[in-house]
């Protein structure tokens, strides 16, 4: 399943770079991809494996705030 979720507070690379690590490092997802222009972040994951939840605080633990 996909889902984009959006995120507050990414400016540059290493945004890009620690948001995407910390989802890649959950158990489930297979692909994260930020567009840091828009605030956005798709990602493809096995929903019997994780859930937005999850993706949620593993962003959030990174500093940013994740909506809805
Ligand atoms: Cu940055």
């Amino acid at each position: 399943m996909e889902k984009t979720l959006n995120v507050q507070g990414m400016t540059c690379g290493h945004c890009k770079m620690a948001v995407e690590g910390a989802l890649k490092n959950l158990d489930g997802v297979s692909t994260a991809e930020v567009d840091l222009e828009a605030g956005k972040v798709s990602v493809t994951f096995n929903e019997s494996k994780v859930n937005v939840e999850a993706m949620k605080e593993a962003i959030e633990d990174q500093g940013y705030d994740v909506e809805a």
